[in-house]
C-alpha cells in the first residue's frame, strides 16, 4: 500500500469520527425538534402511518435488478398491490475510466462499476434494502446518503464501509420524486468521492403513477436516466493529464483543481461521447421518453435541442404539479429532475446542459436517435441555401 492511500485512510478515519459525531449530534436535534413538533401539531394532524418491525417483515420482498445508466430497471409505472421492501445490491468498484478521446483517465469511485451508479426504482411507501459492499480490493472507505431517506445523514453515519466489508440499510420512501444518492464518508471526502463519480439516483413513483396538474395519468414508453458529472484532474508541466497507479492516489492534485471550482470535464454518463453517436438514446415518433436528470455537485440545464420538456418536475419533487411545455430547465446541484417529451419529428436531437460551453468544450452533450415520419406542418426547409 502506498504512503498516499495510508494518509487516505488516516484522514478518512478521522471523517468517519466526525461523521459519526455529528451523526450523533443529528439525533439530539432532531429530538428536540420533534418534540417541540409535537407540542405544536394540532390534534387534527394526520396519523404518520408507522410500521412494526413485525408488519415490515410481513411485506412482500422483491429483489430489483440493477442495470447501467442511461438504462432504467424493470419497474410499474403504477404500483401494483401495496407497499414491499425492495431489496437492491449495490458493490463499490475503484477502478480506472477513461473519460475523453485525449486520454484523460481518472481512478473513479463508483457504485456498481458505472458512473453514475445505477437508477434505483420504487414506490412511494415502498421500504429500500440496501445491501453495501466494499470489496477487499478497494482502498478507500465508502458509505451512501439517500436524499430520498430520512434520518442519519440519509443513511451516510449508518453505512461506513472498510475494504472487506458490507452493511444493510433499510429506509422508507416517503417523498415521491428524483433524488440523487451518493457516498459522503465525512470532510473533504465528500466532494471528493462525489467527484469521482460516486453517485447516482432513485425514483421514487407515486404508488399511483404520475400525474399533471389536473390529476390526469401522465406515462412513459421509455424511460432515460442521464447522470451529469464534473471532473477536476490535474495535469502536469507539460499540459498532459495525469496518471495515477491506485485509487485515491490523485488526492491531493485533485484537491487542488476542486478548489478552483473549474472542473477539466462536465460529461453525461462518465465519459465525453458516453451518450452520443452509436451510444445515442433510441426513440421513435409518437413516442413519450422520460428523462431524468441528476447532478450531485453542480447546477445544471438541461435542454433538449428541437424538441420540449412537455412535462417537467425540475425540482425532482412529484409531490408538485409538474411545469409545462418548458424550453430548458433547472436542476439544482445535489438534485435530480425528470421531464418528458413526445417526440414529434424524426431525426438526431443533442440533449445538453446549455451552458453551451459545459456541453461542447467540456462535454455535457447527449443525442437522442428518433425514427419516424417527418411533419412538414412542423417544419419544412421551404429553400435549400442556394446562392442569393
Ligand atoms: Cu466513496
Amino acid at each position: 500500500m502506498n504512503k498516499t492511500v495510508k494518509n487516505l485512510e488516516n484522514a478518512s478515519r478521522r471523517n468517519f469520527l466526525s461523521a459519526t459525531a455529528a451523526v450523533g449530534a443529528g439525533f439530539v436535534v432532531t429530538e428536540v425538534a420533534s418534540s417541540a413538533a409535537k407540542a405544536a401539531t394540532p390534534q387534527t394532524a394526520a396519523p404518520v402511518s408507522a410500521k412494526t418491525e413485525k408488519e415490515i417483515a410481513a411485506l412482500p420482498r422483491i429483489k430489483q435488478e440493477l442495470v447501467a445508466p442511461p438504462f432504467m430497471p424493470k419497474h410499474d409505472q403504477v404500483a401494483k398491490g401495496g407497499p414491499k421492501v425492495v431489496e437492491i445490491r449495490l458493490v463499490i468498484k475503484e477502478k480506472i475510466m477513461v473519460l475523453d478521446d485525449e486520454g484523460a483517465e481518472i481512478w473513479a469511485l463508483t457504485f456498481n462499476g458505472s458512473v453514475p451508479g445505477p437508477m434505483i426504482v420504487v414506490h412511494q411507501d415502498d421500504y429500500v434494502e440496501l445491501t453495501l459492499v466494499n470489496p477487499d480490493t478497494n482502498a478507500m472507505e465508502h458509505n451512501i446518503d439517500f436524499h430520498a431517506s430520512t434520518g442519519a445523514l440519509g443513511g451516510g453515519g449508518l453505512t461506513h464501509v472498510s475494504p472487506g466489508e458490507e452493511c444493510v440499510l433499510r429506509f422508507k420512501a416517503t417523498k415521491a420524486g428524483v433524488f440523487v444518492y451518493h457516498c459522503a464518508p465525512g470532510g473533504v471526502m465528500i466532494p471528493y468521492h462525489v467527484v469521482h463519480g460516486m453517485n447516482g439516483a432513485i425514483m421514487v413513483l407515486p404508488r399511483d403513477g404520475l400525474k399533471d396538474k389536473a390529476g390526469q395519468p401522465i406515462t412513459y414508453d421509455r424511460a432515460y436516466y442521464i447522470g451529469e458529472q464534473d471532473y477536476y484532474l490535474a495535469k502536469d508541466e507539460d499540459g498532459e493529464y495525469i496518471k495515477y497507479e491506485t485509487a485515491g492516489e490523485d488526492y491531493a492534485d485533485s484537491l487542488q483543481v476542486m478548489a478552483t471550482l473549474t472542473p477539466s470535464h462536465i460529461v453525461f454518463n462518465g465519459a465525453v461521447g458516453a451518450l452520443t453517436g452509436d451510444n445515442a438514446l433510441l426513440a421513435n415518433v409518437g413516442e413519450t421518453v422520460l428523462m431524468i436528470h441528476s447532478q450531485a455537485n453542480r447546477d445544471t440545464r438541461p435542454h433538449l435541442i428541437g424538441g420540449h420538456g412537455d412535462y417537467v418536475w425540475s425540482t425532482g419533487s412529484f409531490t408538485d404539479d409538474p411545469q409545462t411545455g418548458l424550453e430548458t430547465w433547472f436542476i439544482a446541484g445535489g438534485a435530480a429532475g425528470a421531464a418528458t417529451y413526445t417526440f414529434k419529428q424524426p431525426g438526431l436531437y443533442a440533449y445538453v446542459n446549455h451552458n453551451l460551453i459545459e456541453a461542447v468544450l467540456k462535454g455535457a452533450a447527449a443525442h437522442f436517435k428518433v425514427e419516424g415520419k417527418w411533419d412538414n406542418d412542423l417544419m419544412m426547409q421551404v429553400k435549400k441555401p442556394t446562392a442569393i
